[in-house]
């Protein structure tokens, strides 16, 4: 039932003095909930799968900060080990021991890479990882895939997902056309459409980049033979295959979603989860190709807070953590009880919904499915999301506010949390 007690008073009054002082009041799109058309709670504080907003309201939360709070938030050790690094410092603009630690765990976790570069975000991770495939191929176009967001550098934002297409803006301006001429686009799942751009273009795609398992048209499962398609075309025409984890990274399994499918990509970006809620990105590949990055060879890209020491603390304990017997099977039970009782829910109040679910990712879209790529997503209902979203949150359960987004699960939810959430879908649904 919606408690009397759920009042957003001062989050109302911060996002009010917030529009003022940042553009929409928030500093990522996504997180001023216009496509929910509702406004966003200010948060005071998160503790293992919980989220306290200003207003003393509590909420089980299924984003995890967008990926990286996978052990749960505030984890004791993750804590520990920032209290015992923040003496010695918050940056050094040198290099440390921490990098080379973090480097050695990213390189044993993932069979693929050979070599890491530390960088900031994602959006910084997967422009570098084009700008090397770029120089390594001697090409210039690339092929990403509609529905697909690979961060906010100009090339990349075509046809992207997340917060381009929550906000259903067409593309961004101020990207000139000379940026996104060599963008090639194709759906998600259709290796055909890949074979023929390199039909037309045999000599002159550097790369493919893509979100091997996507979360940001919400979560599509790659088709049987479409990766393994992928990496032969890249192989037989000399492009390279660039996996951008930096949602599936660690999520899927200690080795990503590469491991947990099979592929060996040329390079992968990675973020969110290797920082443990710290800024911090990463590409990284075979050897061959990252010597190529300056000072090693001539690829330029640089960084101020590039492995930065407590991003790097931060990172090295949740592997720690993540490498622990059971982690993965306790992410599936729990993400499955979830997923499989939304849908079990959504079918008895009479919606029609359809669940994509890996691992610890998930989306329920309202539509029927199947849902394999961007253009079967954007059939769903976004009002209907819109206020079951209102609805959840009302309850105390915090989900993505976007029909194009993943929720994510960490290993601090309990049944006990899932089955609260199940309650309050029920009457929710039941509601709409
Ligand atoms: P950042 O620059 O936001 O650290 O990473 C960009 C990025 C790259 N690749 C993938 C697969 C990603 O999911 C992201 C960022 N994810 C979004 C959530 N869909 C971040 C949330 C936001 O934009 O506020």
């Amino acid at each position: 039932m919606v408690t009397s007690a759920f009042q957003t008073t001062q989050s109302h009054q911060l996002f009010t003095q917030a529009k003022e002082l940042m553009p929409g009041g928030v500093n990522s799109p996504v997180r001023a909930f216009k496509s929910v058309g509702s406004e966003p709670v200010f948060i005071e504080r998160a503790e293992g799968a919980y989220l306290w907003d200003v207003d003393g309201n509590r909420y089980i939360e299924y984003i995890n900060t967008w990926g990286p709070s996978i052990v749960g938030h505030a984890h004791p050790e993750v804590i520990a080990a920032l209290a015992e690094a923040l003496p010695r410092g918050t940056s050094y603009g040198a290099p440390t021991r921490l990098e080379n630690q973090l480097a050695q765990m990213v390189i044993d976790a993932i069979p693929s890479v050979e070599m890491v570069r530390f960088v900031n975000s994602g959006t910084e991770a997967t422009m570098s990882a084009l700008r090397l495939a770029r120089a390594y191929t001697g090409r210039e176009k690339f092929v990403k895939f509609e529905g697909c967001y690979h961060g906010h550098a100009d090339m990349l934002l075509v046809q992207a997902g997340s917060g381009v297409a929550t906000l259903g803006l067409p593309d961004s301006p101020g990207v000139p056309k000379s940026t996104t001429a060599s963008t090639l686009t194709a759906p998600y799942n259709d290796l055909e459409a890949v074979r023929a751009i390199f039909e037309r273009y045999p000599e002159d795609i550097a790369g493919i980049i893509l979100e091997p398992v996507v979360g940001n048209a919400g979560c599509l499962v790659p088709a049987p033979g479409f990766l393994e398609g992928l990496r032969e075309l890249t192989r037989a025409h000399g492009a390279l295959l660039i996996f951008d984890e930096v949602m599936t990274g660690f999520r899927l399994s200690y080795g990503g979603a590469q491991a947990r499918l099979g592929i060996d990509p040329d390079l992968t970006c990675l973020g969110k989860i290797i920082g443990g809620g710290l800024p911090v990105g990463a590409y990284a590949g075979k050897r061959k190709i990252m010597e190529m990055v300056a000072p090693a060879g001539p690829v330029y890209q640089a960084g101020t807070l590039s492995g930065n020491p407590l991003a790097m603390t931060a990172g090295i304990k949740t592997l720690e953590i993540l490498q622990r017997p059971g982690t993965y099977e306790r992410l599936e039970t729990l993400s499955a009880r979830l997923a499989d009782g939304l849908t079990a829910i959504a079918r008895t109040t009479g919606h029609t919904t359809h669940s994509n679910r890996v691992g610890a990712m998930f989306t329920l879209f309202f539509t029927d499915g199947p849902i394999e790529n961007f253009a079967d997503a954007k059939r769903s209902d976004l009002d209907k999301f819109a206020r079951f979203h209102r609805g959840m949150l009302e309850r105390g359960v915090y989900l993505a506010p976007s029909q194009f987004e993943a929720g994510f699960m960490s290993l601090a939810h309990t049944e006990a949390d899932i089955d609260q959430t199940l309650q309050a879908a029920r009457a929710v649904l039941t509601s709409l």
